[in-house]
């Protein structure tokens, strides 16, 4: 039994606790549990066999876990589990991840109907049962048919971040067989889109066979889909995402990786371009149609210049107009993470952080930022402790006086202010007045009409004290999408009122996405990257921020804290 098996039957079990709604506690030692022994280093089966080693060694695992999984290891299951299993079947564990139903509804669902697959599901909301049970409507059958639809658009997809992380650790394992030369992620992860289907990696090099051969026995594989000398796909992690592994000959290397970068759009457009002017183009070379003489496969570069192209950064590789500007030379010069001089958006202990001013404050310095502005929820987030006016005014004044001692990086008192469903700011103008930059969002009824989003948008545009609109479409990736309004009439007005629109780094938001930074861009408006940290760890997550302001053709003159922290503060004053 391997560990990932260990694990997995622990975070199942779990889930099934939630939907039973046993102590909180209990279920978050599970999990805990789950986690520490997936990323164990050795075989947890062999320690339970060691005469002389513990499972209780092991941080997260107490008394009460070690014997549940002594018990799996012995007969591949355990009591807890047994008798969920004899309540709920394991279908049930699928309608925990639809939007609208919590633990409780699904049981109350379970009880009464028997029902617990997602098809089934689906036919009781159409049939207009669901509002036959207790505190549930017809409003919530709409809304849980459209959670559903969602549900399984995005099912079997992933986080960009969660895909980026997986490709580091790949890349070094790979990278240590010998005669191995390149480790390339290919595909979506490369292009920098929100959500990865699976990942695509090239390897190249006389050990690149060998390569494929040492993955299929990382630990964390757990099923081999197929396996030869010159491709490999398996699912990996707890999560079983998709690795697609192919070797590639450096003298296709080029060819390769723009035929694995794809998309596939961007791909169709430029072998039937290929065609036009008698050439072949496929993942090994691009040739002459007749004899087949190669005319260029070993660099992307080579390849676009033959086709008579620039050569365009993957994330611009969509079909959306890239071709035709690669072709005119007149491609953006995209913004680079390096050329970020600030971040502008964080919380501290003050409302839902976990770090002081201080820590925030040290580790941006540490990152080379010359200034930040920390930003904490304001009144109307209660549950986060959110800042009234006078703890704002305070906050203000602390930050002069942070400031008067030399840190190395500026700090800015900011906020980010709810805007309320009339789209009046959550704090009074002459406290918003007293900070250096106010962020607005919404957190809050969220699913009105879109006119009336629109209106309440556009009044908070208003607000004098305003300097950024945050996370503006609020959508939560794979949870749930933008709020309705329209986007263009707000961007537009955005522009006009001076009012920047934020790109949200934290990798569940990496909102605005790049059609609507684009449709912000041609009417106007400038951009913010900024990471909503909550964690001095979470300010790394600017390279995703940055990634989707290429994926939008920004330029660093279209983001305002790419300005030094003299201009920055005279652009804010
Ligand atoms: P994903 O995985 O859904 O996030 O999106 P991609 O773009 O990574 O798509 P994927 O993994 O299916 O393929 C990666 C690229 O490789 C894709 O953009 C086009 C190319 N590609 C892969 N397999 C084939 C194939 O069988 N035929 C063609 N024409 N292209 C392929
Ligand atoms: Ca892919
Ligand atoms: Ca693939
Ligand atoms: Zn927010």
């Amino acid at each position: 039994m391997e560990n990932i098996e260990i694990a997995r039957l622990l975070a199942e079990t779990a889930d099934l606790m939630e939907i039973a709604e046993e102590d909180s506690f209990r279920i978050r030692s599970y999990r805990n549990g789950a986690s520490a022994i997936e990323g164990y280093p050795e075989r947890i089966a062999d320690i339970v066999n060691h005469p002389e080693k513990t499972l209780t060694s092991i941080p997260g695992i107490g008394k009460s876990l070690a014997r549940a999984v002594e018990e799996i290891v012995e007969r591949g299951s355990f009591e807890r589990r047994d008798q969920l299993l004899e309540k709920y079947p394991p279908t049930a564990l699928e309608l925990l991840r639809i939007q609208g139903l919590g633990p409780k509804s699904i049981r109350l669902i379970w009880d009464h109907f028997r029902v617990s697959t997602v098809d089934a599901l689906e036919q009781l909301c159409r049939d207009h049962k669901l509002q036959t049970l207790p505190r549930m409507g017809a409003k919530l059958e709409e809304k849980v048919l459209r959670s559903i639809s969602q549900y399984r658009q995005s099912k079997g997809r992933f986080l960009l971040s969660f895909g980026a992380q997986i490709v580091e650790d790949l890349t070094a394992f790979l990278k240590e067989t010998p005669g191995v030369e390149t480790v390339t992620a290919a595909g979506s992860s490369r292009r920098g889109k929100e959500t990865i289907g699976d990942l695509d990696i090239l390897v190249t090099g006389p050990g690149a066979a060998a390569a494929l051969e040492r993955f299929v026995t990382h630990p964390r594989v757990s099923e081999v889909l197929g396996s030869g000398p010159s491709k490999t796909s398996a699912l990996f992690g707890l999560e079983k995402i998709q690795v697609d592994i192919k070797a590639v000959p450096t003298g296709s290397y080029g060819a390769a990786l723009i035929y694995f970068t794809g998309n596939k759009e961007h791909n169709i457009v430029i072998r039937s371009r290929a065609q036009r002017i008698g050439l072949t183009l496929n993942e090994y070379d691009l040739a002459k149609a007749d004899g087949g003489q190669r005319v260029a496969s070993e660099t992307e570069e080579e390849i676009y210049q033959a086709l008579g192209l620039r050569w365009m950064a993957p994330e611009l590789r969509e079909n959306q107009g890239e071709i035709e500007a690669a072709e005119q030379d007149r491609l953006p010069v995209l913004i680079e993470p390096g050329e970020i001089r600030g971040d502008l958006h964080m919380h501290t202990r003050e409302s839902d952080g976990r770090a002081t001013l201080e820590e925030m404050t040290e580790a941006a310095r540490a990152l080379g930022y010359e200034y930040i502005a920390i930003t904490d929820h304001s009144k109307a987030l209660a549950m986060a402790n959110g800042l009234d006016e006078q703890r704002a005014v305070a906050f203000a004044k602390q930050v002069r006086q942070f400031n008067r001692e030399d840190r190395g990086i500026r700090v800015f008192s900011g906020l980010e202010c709810d805007i309320s469903r009339d789209g009046t700011m959550d704090l009074a103008e002459d406290a918003l007045a007293e900070l250096d930059y106010v962020i607005g969002s919404v957190h809050s009824y969220m699913n009105i009409e879109s006119a009336e989003m629109t209106d309440r948008l556009l009044r908070a545009l208003e607000s004098p004290s305003l300097q950024t609109i945050g996370h503006p479409t609020g959508r939560i990736l794979l949870h749930r999408e933008s709020f309705a309004f329209d986007f263009e009439k707000f961007a537009a007005k955005a522009a006009e009122s001076g009012v920047w629109l934020e790109i949200n780094a934290s990798p569940e938001r990496l909102d605005l996405h790049a059609s609507l930074i684009r449709a912000a861009k041609a009417r106007g408006a400038k951009f913010v990257i900024s990471t909503d940290s909550h964690h001095p760890r979470h300010l790394l997550n600017m390279r995703f921020g940055v990634t989707m302001a290429r994926r939008g053709w920004l330029e660093r003159a279209d983001v305002m804290n790419t300005l030094n922290a003299k201009q920055f503060a005279k652009a804010i004053a």
